[in-house]
C-alpha cells in the first residue's frame, strides 16, 4: 500500500490531453489533483513553456516502483521519446514523494537509488512542483534532509520570487473529480 504524490507536464503537441490522459489512467486511485499551471521551463535548456499540475493517489497493490513503471508506460504511450535531459517532452511523470501505509502510520519513502530517487532530488527547488502540491495538500512537508522536514510553505519562500510569479495558475480542467 503507497500514497504518492506525481508532478506531470507536458511541453510538446497536445499538452492538455496528455495531462488528461494521466488523470483517465489513474482515476480510481485520485486522491486530489491540483489545478493546470503554465510555467516557464525550468532547467536551463531553450523550450516552449510547459502545462504542470499535481496528482496525490493511493493504490493498496502499488508499490513506489510500480508507481515510477506506471508513470514510464503513460510516458510512452504519450509517445514520448528520450532526448536532452531537461529537454521538451510530451509528458514528463515524476514521483514526487512517496509514503507506506503500516499499522501505525504513514512512513515517508527515501532512496538515492538512482532508478527511483526519493524524495525527488530536484522537487524542493522547483517551483513548478511545490506551487501546485501546496494547492492539494497545504500542509504537507517534505524531508529535503533526512529527519528536518520542511514546510512546502517555507521551501516555496527559498526560491527566487521570479521563478514563483512564473507559476501561473490557467483556466484548464483536468476533468477531475467528474
Ligand atoms: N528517476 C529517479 N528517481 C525518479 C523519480 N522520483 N521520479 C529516474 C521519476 N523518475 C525517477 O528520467 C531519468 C531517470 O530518472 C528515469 O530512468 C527514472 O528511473 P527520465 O524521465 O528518463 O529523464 P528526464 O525526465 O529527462 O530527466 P530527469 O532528470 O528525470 O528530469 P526531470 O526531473 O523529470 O525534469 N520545466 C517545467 N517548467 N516543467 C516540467 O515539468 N520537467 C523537466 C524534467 C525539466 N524542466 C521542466 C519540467
Ligand atoms: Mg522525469
Amino acid at each position: 500500500m503507497s500514497r504518492v504524490v506525481l508532478s506531470i507536464g507536458s511541453n510538446l503537441g497536445d499538452r492538455l490531453a496528455h495531462l488528461r490522459g494521466v488523470i483517465e489512467a489513474l482515476r480510481p486511485g485520485l486522491l486530489a489533483v491540483s489545478s493546470v499551471y503554465s510555467t516557464p521551463p525550468w532547467g536551463g535548456v531553450p523550450q516552449q513553456d510547459y502545462l504542470n499540475a499535481v496528482l496525490v493517489a493511493q493504490d493498496p497493490n502499488l508499490e513506489p516502483s510500480d508507481w515510477l513503471r506506471l508513470g514510464q508506460e503513460l510516458e510512452q504511450a504519450a509517445d514520448r521519446v528520450r532526448e536532452v535531459r531537461w529537454g521538451a517532452r510530451t509528458l514528463d511523470v515524476d514521483i514526487v514523494w512517496a509514503g507506506q501505509r503500516r499499522r501505525d502510520g504513514e512512513v515517508p519513502c527515501r532512496s538515492a537509488d538512482p532508478v527511483l530517487t526519493l524524495p525527488h532530488p530536484q522537487a524542493h527547488r522547483r517551483a513548478f512542483v511545490l506551487v501546485p502540491w501546496l494547492e492539494v495538500e497545504p500542509e504537507a512537508v517534505l524531508e529535503v534532509t533526512a529527519g528536518a522536514p520542511q514546510s512546502l510553505r517555507d521551501l516555496l519562500a527559498a526560491l527566487d520570487a521570479t521563478e514563483i510569479e512564473g507559476v501561473r495558475r490557467t483556466d484548464f480542467t483536468l476533468g477531475w473529480p467528474v
